[in-house]
């Protein structure tokens, strides 16, 4: 889609939430210009204008700011006249559509991956692994029930959906930060999935194949990064 309107999108490719605003502008096939947070250091005065959270992803949409990154992916797609990732007619059938996207996304978020963040924080790694289980059973109770139709995607979409853009950073890091040297993510987290939550599995693993989600997405890098959040948590650094 040939966009207009200048974008400057201020981002970190380890950011899980950045990320999210990677995946619209892909799916989109927006045009923009990258700039690169690096949120080890304190944030410029410039950067901090922009957004005073300090934090990423920031869009810069014409003289518009638009920050959080759900925000920003909604925005996104809200900015171009029509978009397989929400539907928006006036239609009853799209109006439901886009409620069982937005109580997935909160599901996911709110029940599950509430687990992700302390699973890495953890203080040994048996209290990781028991987060891990937890983020298991919560996938298999939870999420396993609402990708019942799922074909590849949400709802049966044979395209992504904002389901997707919204869950999809945290998808591929669950399945791939396990499986690296030293991981930084509990192998519990994975176990038996491709069994007791078959609907989960196989949407995960086609979220995992698309370009637009896989494109930007750097495993050692954010394995590093999250190794380090880790030794932080066990006061080791
Ligand atoms: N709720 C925010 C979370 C963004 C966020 O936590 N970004 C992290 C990087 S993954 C960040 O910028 N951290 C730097 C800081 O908080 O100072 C969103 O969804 O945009």
């Amino acid at each position: 889609m040939e966009n207009h309107t200048p974008i400057v999108f201020y981002t970190n490719r380890n950011c899980p939430w950045a990320h999210r605003a990677h995946i619209a502008l892909a799916e989109l096939e927006l045009r923009y210009k990258e700039i690169h947070i690096d949120y080890s250091v304190p944030r410029t005065h410039e950067y901090l204008q922009i957004n005073p959270r300090g934090q990423v992803p920031t869009l810069v949409y014409g003289t518009h700011i638009i920050r959080e990154s759900a925000i920003v992916a909604q925005f996104l797609a809200d900015s171009v006249p029509s978009t397989h990732l929400t539907p928006r007619t006036g239609e009853a059938k799209y109006a439901v559509m886009r409620a069982q996207m937005a109580y997935f996304v909160e599901t996911y978020f709110t029940r599950v991956n509430k687990y992700y963040y302390p699973a890495i924080a953890a203080q040994t790694d048996d209290e990781a692994d028991a987060l891990g289980v937890q983020f298991n059973d919560a996938v298999c109770t939870e999420m396993e029930p609402l990708l019942q139709d799922a074909g590849p995607f949400f709802g049966g979409s044979k395209q992504l959906t904002m389901a997707e853009v919204l869950t999809a950073s945290f998808i591929i890091r669950i399945f791939t930060l396990p499986t690296v040297e030293n991981p930084p993510l509990p192998m519990t987290m994975l176990s038996d999935l491709k069994t007791t939550a078959p609907c989960f599995y196989k949407w995960a693993q086609a979220i995992m194949a698309h370009p637009s989600v896989n494109g930007i997405y750097n495993l050692e890098g954010c394995a590093g990064e999250m190794r380090e959040r880790r030794a932080k948590a066990r006061g080791l650094v």
